[in-house]
């Protein structure tokens, strides 16, 4: 498909709002398609673009697919972001603390709401879902595991991970302490917005994290990707 635009694969009540929330930060032509969730699962034809079949996916101009959030978040700023409006200042930019915002901070915040904050999360609403499916009178019984487990280790680590990132906010509306919205912020907003719609985390405790995510999503941008796609609830 070579039709100067991207096209966007977009699944209702997913990831795939912060990559429709960047397209629309970047103010780029692009096509959409919107897939509805199969019995909350991945629509079968998000296979026939890209093999892992997971929304959301990205294919470029020139026909490439890319899958990922992250990956689809830096090809997106290295393409179209011309202006360099979303990206870091260079080291020795006036009035710009490179030292406190390099590469290496920022592959490590990926790296860790996009492994460490993602297992705990997801393995807390799995659980979550797997013991509300049980039959009633085994129900409480798996609720009350989860419980332990959320007391005993899950809700310690994402609190942990939550307070870094609230420290990491320190003095800084958006994570890398620019103006505008960087890949840090396209990417880390789905986790956090994940744990607090699906894991029911009290985003409120971390007040940098909420005044930060409110910054996100009061952007005019973020609520014209809401309109733009099929449907952004996650909590089920
Ligand atoms: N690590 C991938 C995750 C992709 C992924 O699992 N997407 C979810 C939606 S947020 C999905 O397609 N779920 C449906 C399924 O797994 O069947 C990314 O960052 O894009």
């Amino acid at each position: 498909m070579e039709n100067n635009k991207p096209t966007l694969h977009y699944m209702a009540n997913s990831g795939s709002q912060q990559c429709l929330w960047e397209i629309e930060e970047l103010g780029i032509e692009y096509d959409l398609v919107l897939h509805e969730r199969a019995n909350g699962r991945a629509a079968a034809a998000l296979k026939d673009t890209h093999p892992l079949g997971k929304a959301p996916q990205l294919v470029t101009a020139d026909g490439r697919t890319i899958a990922e959030r992250s990956a689809i978040a830096f090809y997106l700023i290295e393409t179209y972001d011309k202006e360099e409006r979303f990206k870091v200042p260079p080291a020795g930019t006036p009035g710009f603390d490179s030292s406190k915002n390099d590469r290496l901070r920022e592959e490590q915040l990926l790296s860790l709401v996009t492994t460490s904050l993602n297992q705990h999360l997801c393995m807390k609403c799995v659980l979550r879902v797997f013991a509300n499916a049980m039959p009633f009178f085994i129900r409480p019984f798996a609720l009350g595991f989860n419980k332990i487990l959320d007391k005993a280790f899950l809700d310690a680590e994402v609190d942990n991970i939550f307070k870094f990132l609230d420290n990491e906010l320190e003095g800084r509306q958006y994570f890398n302490g620019t103006e505008l919205p960087t890949r840090l912020d396209f990417v880390i907003q789905w986790y956090v917005d994940f744990g607090a719609q699906a894991c029911s985390i009290d985003i409120s405790k971390y007040p940098r994290v909420k005044s930060w995510f409110d910054t996100c999503t009061s952007r005019p941008a973020w609520k014209r990707a809401l309109e733009q796609g099929n449907g952004y609830d996650l909590t089920f």
